[in-house]
This record gives structure tokens, C-alpha cells and sequence, in this order.
């Protein structure tokens, strides 16, 4: 059987290449220095794209293969993905949802303890050796019973609910729709800022989200609110949350994702009371690995049964699953 020609966009792990040998040649887009050339020159044969929740499939790449049949995205966000353009021309896309929520979930809970409980200073007390020369490192906050909002009560707002339930929390979400739960719902993310100490942020990026968290809302989180940004750069106006974590509008923010990302700007690397990683909610090795299965799995199920385990949702709704 003549193996399937897939476009690799981004990095894929030596497992991931290890699975999908013995079915598919790869093609490499990223590495590639003449991406025209590549594209020109493979433009008939490409049935398939590898991608991830970062780079999506970029350039109209979708529009110029006549043979794509479907894109498989490495990550449970796809917001880099038209997945609608993609439905128009009867493309599958798929994800990995549910395998990372508990590591995502984690991600956030770690940003919060480690801000409430001043982690990083603390590391820096010992380091420096202010704990002898000073002595006893200054009291912090508790994370015990506050007020938790959620915004986006999807997989894993519910994972995070899950959690700060174990810090006797008041759990308050807002999401598009009010669900059946003992959480207390609000009708706007404002609303939701409102009435909470710490603010988790994990709704899905794109559009119809797109500064969702805006001055008004981090006004309403307050002086001594915080935020945790474990979702998209997209979702929060940066610059607003520049400018209110510079004037005290907001009190501290954790944040795993920024607006042109790896570029973080220079305002947020000098302030203490930021916390910033480097987009790892999911990055263990145990979870990455669930996650690059999925997406071989995605792959390899579709040529070989027509089906796919687990489309984003605009392929199910219009029904292209073949
Ligand atoms: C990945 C993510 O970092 O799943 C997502 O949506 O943002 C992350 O888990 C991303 O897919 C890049 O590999």
C-alpha cells in the first residue's frame, strides 16, 4: 500500500514519527526553507496535515490542497484552525480534548498556590540568603475558602472546579450557557469579576472570544483580585492587564499564554507580582504523550475506517464524518 502524504506542521516527538511510519511519508513544512517550492511541489498528493493548537494550519494552506482529506492538531485548542472553512470543504479536523484536563487544571492550581503563597520570592529568600541575614520570610495569603471564578465551565473548568473544591472554595463560573451544577453562575465575565478573589480564565481563544477580559472586567476583579491565564493571550486586552497590574487596578496575575507568543512583553517580566511560564499547562511528559497518541490515533483511525475519534465540534455538527 503507497503511504499517505502528510504535511508536518510544527514539531512532532520521535514516538508520534515512530507510529505514523509505516503509513505515512512526511512531509516537512516548518524546516522546510522553500515552503512554496515544497508546497508546489507536493500540492496534488498531500492528503493530511499534522499541526498543533499553536501554529494551526497557516498561509490558506487549506484552500491550496485539492487532496487534504483532514487536519490532526496536536493540542485541544484550535482556534489557529478555520475549522469552518474546513467543514465547507467536507475537511475533517480533530483534537485532543479531555487526555490534558487534569495536567491544565494542575497548571492553573500551581500558578495560584505559587502566587497567594509569594513561591518564587520565597525561593529567592533562601537563594540569596536573606532567610539568614533577615530571618523569617514574610507572611503570605491563603488560598483556603475564597471566592474561585471560572470562566468557561467547559472539561477543564470543571477540573479546576473539581480542585478548588478541596481548598473549601466558593466556586463561581460564567460560560455561555448556565449548567446544572451547584457553582454560582453570572451572567457576564464583570459580573464574574465581581464577586470573586481569584479569577481563572480558560475559555476557548478565537474571535468570539477575543478580549473578552477587558479593562472593565479587571476593574471589577479589583485591587486585590487575581488572575490566572491558563487558555489564550487572545482572550485578555494585554494591555489593559498591563496597565491594571502597573496601577494596582489588579493585585497579581499568573499567566501561561500571551498575545504573540514566545514574545512576552518587557512590562510583565519586571513585575513581582506576575507569575509567568512558558505555555506549559499541558507539557508533562505523561500527558503529551496521551495527547500525540490521540492525534496519531485520529490519523491512523481515519484511513483505516473512515472515522475519527474525537472531531472538533464543527465537523460533528455538520456532519462530514465519513
Ligand atoms: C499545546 C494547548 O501547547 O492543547 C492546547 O490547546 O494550548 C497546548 O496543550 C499546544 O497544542 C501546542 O502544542
Amino acid at each position: 500500500m503507497p503511504k499517505h502524504k502528510l504535511l508536518q506542521i510544527g514539531d512532532i516527538t520521535p514516538r508520534m514519527a515512530n507510529r505514523l511510519a509505516d503509513n505515512f511519508d512526511i512531509i516537512e513544512y516548518f524546516r522546510s526553507v522553500d515552503k512554496k517550492k515544497l508546497i508546489a511541489e507536493h500540492v496534488k498528493e498531500i492528503e493530511c496535515i499534522l499541526t498543533d493548537g499553536h501554529w494551526g494550519v497557516p498561509d490558506n494552506l487549506m484552500e491550496r490542497l485539492p487532496n487534504l482529506k483532514i487536519v490532526s492538531s496536536y493540542g485541544v485548542g484550535y482556534d489557529a484552525i478555520d475549522a469552518n472553512f474546513a467543514v465547507s470543504k467536507n475537511i475533517t479536523v480533530t483534537h485532543t480534548p479531555d487526555v490534558l484536563n487534569d495536567e491544565v487544571a494542575d497548571t492553573a492550581i500551581m500558578l495560584w498556590l505559587a502566587i497567594y503563597r509569594n513561591l518564587i520570592q520565597a525561593d529567592q529568600w533562601v537563594r540569596t540568603g536573606n532567610w539568614e541575614k533577615e530571618g523569617a520570610f514574610p507572611l503570605s495569603k491563603t488560598v483556603q475558602k475564597q471566592k474561585v471564578g471560572i470562566l468557561g465551565l467547559g472539561r477543564i473548568g470543571e477540573t479546576i472546579a473539581k480542585r478548588v473544591k478541596a481548598f473549601d472554595a466558593e466556586v463561581h463560573y460564567h460560560s455561555r450557557s448556565k449548567k446544572n451544577n451547584n457553582y454560582q453562575f453570572h451572567a457576564s465575565p464583570k459580573e464574574l469579576a465581581k464577586n470573586v478573589d481569584v479569577l481563572f480564565i480558560i475559555t476557548p481563544g478565537g474571535n468570539e472570544t477575543k478580549h473578552l477580559v477587558d479593562a472593565s472586567v479587571l476593574k471589577a476583579l479589583g485591587t486585590s483580585g487575581t488572575l490566572i491565564n491558563i487558555s489564550r493571550g487572545s482572550v485578555i486586552d494585554e494591555k489593559a492587564l498591563i496597565k491594571a497590574l502597573q496601577t494596582g487596578t489588579i493585585g497579581a496575575a499568573g499567566l501561561d499564554v500571551f498575545d504573540a507568543e514566545p514574545v512576552v512583553p518587557n512590562e510583565l517580566k519586571n513585575m513581582p507580582n506576575v507569575i509567568l511560564t512558558p505555555h506549559v499547562g499541558s507539557a508533562t511528559n505523561e500527558t503529551r504523550q496521551a495527547m500525540g497518541d490521540l492525534t496519531c490515533d485520529n490519523l491512523l483511525s481515519f484511513f483505516k475506517t473512515g472515522q475519527v475519534l474525537t472531531p472538533v465540534p464543527e465537523c460533528l455538527k455538520l456532519n462530514v464524518q465519513r
